[in-house]
């Protein structure tokens, strides 16, 4: 099926195999292999999920969108870009960047990258401080993009109320009995309710410049140069879209400050690393202090708590309804990713003072008078 997939594409060479690629929760991935006059070439093949993407052509859109716009930046600058790669998409035989399949299915194709690797958790300083400084550069890049041009791959997808509204209706159907399971969980969502509200109000009343942004800066959606192990490529375009940098810096700091991955067993080991979140920080406003309006960079931790919980609810969420969004592995997955992102969230809170005076080091040093 993948072979016959692959070859409605504008590549060269004889299939050798397709194989499952990545941890992404939403889309199947595969990495594939070609065989050109007995050179192997590979690259990632990926079905867009119609479930979580109403309108697969958006998503394709957006990424086209934003890959031209920052391939003619880096044209125009004199930038040394050698160590760095834009992702490629590759054009179908009849010159369009996705294939439909008979079950109305998007298919995307992009070159591989080599001498990369990405991670599920950070272990050094460096490795948070490339990751952040890639996704600051990656934004600061689309800084000047026409927001006109993009549409909403998922409508309100950051939206905390909306989440919450969400969460709360799918509590009321309660459709296989599970709410009773995670009456504890409940109460905490509840108790930090007040956190959205002054996102909604700083968006309702336009305070908070809306960019395009990646809107999905896991860790694992940078790829590090094996080499260097600088920020080389910026992958998952799929939510780029109208955004606020708060959701991006905050998703990197959900991802990147704990010593464990999203869904480890034992909360426990749950905690927001401060000389992580420093690296992050530093590499992020490296790029962006300059661009960046106070209001923003003064909001960074409060972007942090505002994702880690809207990252509670939609897990909750869908463990109160089935698991019907995230791939899940077993039964309490997406309850056990609830419990990380809870204990996080109280990690963060509890720093909350030392996280503020590191944004504040970084802003101060970066901003020039
Ligand atoms: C999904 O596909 P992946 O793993 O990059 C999700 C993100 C969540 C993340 C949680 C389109 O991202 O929003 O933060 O899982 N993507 C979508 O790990 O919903
Ligand atoms: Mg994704």
């Amino acid at each position: 099926m993948v072979k016959q997939i692959v070859s409605n594409f504008k590549v060269y060479g004889d299939f050798v195999d397709a194989k499952p690629y990545g941890n992404g929760h939403i889309n199947d991935t595969f990495l594939v292999t070609l065989d050109h006059n007995g050179l192997n070439t590979e690259y990632i093949l990926r079905k867009i999920n119609k479930y979580v993407f109403k309108n697969p052509k958006i998503v394709i859109d957006n990424t086209v969108n934003a890959l031209k716009h920052i391939k003619k930046k880096l044209k125009e600058s004199d930038e040394d870009n050698k160590s760095k790669c834009l992702m490629e998409l590759i054009e179908t035989k009849d010159s369009k960047y996705y294939y439909t399949d008979a079950n109305d299915d998007y298919w995307c194709l992009v070159v591989f990258i080599k001498d990369a690797y990405t991670v599920e958790y950070v272990e050094t300083f460096e490795q948070a401080y490339n990751a952040a400084k890639a996704f600051g550069r990656f934004q600061k890049l689309l800084i000047d993009a026409d927001i006109n041009k993009f549409k909403e791959s998922i409508p309100n997808f950051h939206n905390l109320k909306s989440r919450l509204n969400m969460f709360d209706h799918a509590i009321n159907e309660n459709p296989v009995g599970r709410v009773d399971k995670v009456k504890k969980e409940i109460e905490i969502i509840d108790f930090y309710r007040s956190l959205s509200d002054k996102i909604t109000r700083l968006i309702e009343n336009n305070e908070l410049p809306i960019r395009i942004t990646h809107n999905d800066t896991k860790i694992n959606n940078v790829m590090l140069s094996k080499e260097t192990n600088e920020g080389k490529c910026v992958i998952d375009l799929d939510t780029v879209m109208p955004g606020t940098v708060l959701y991006d810096f905050g998703d990197m700091v959900r991802t990147s400050t704990s010593p464990v991955e999203e869904d480890e067993r034992d909360s426990s080991k749950v905690t927001m690393r401060i000389n992580i979140f420093e690296a992050l920080v530093k590499g992020y406003l490296e790029e962006l202090a300059e661009v960046l309006t106070d209001l923003e960079i003064n909001n960074l931790v409060y972007g942090a708590k505002v994702i880690v919980y809207e990252q509670a609810v939609r897990f909750l969420t869908d463990y109160i309804l089935n698991d019907v969004y995230y791939n899940t592995s077993y039964p309490e997955h997406n309850l056990i990713r609830t419990r990380t992102q809870i204990a996080l969230l109280k990690s963060i809170e509890n720093q909350n003072d030392e996280m503020e005076a590191i944004v504040k080091k970084y802003s101060k040093t970066q901003k020039r008078d």
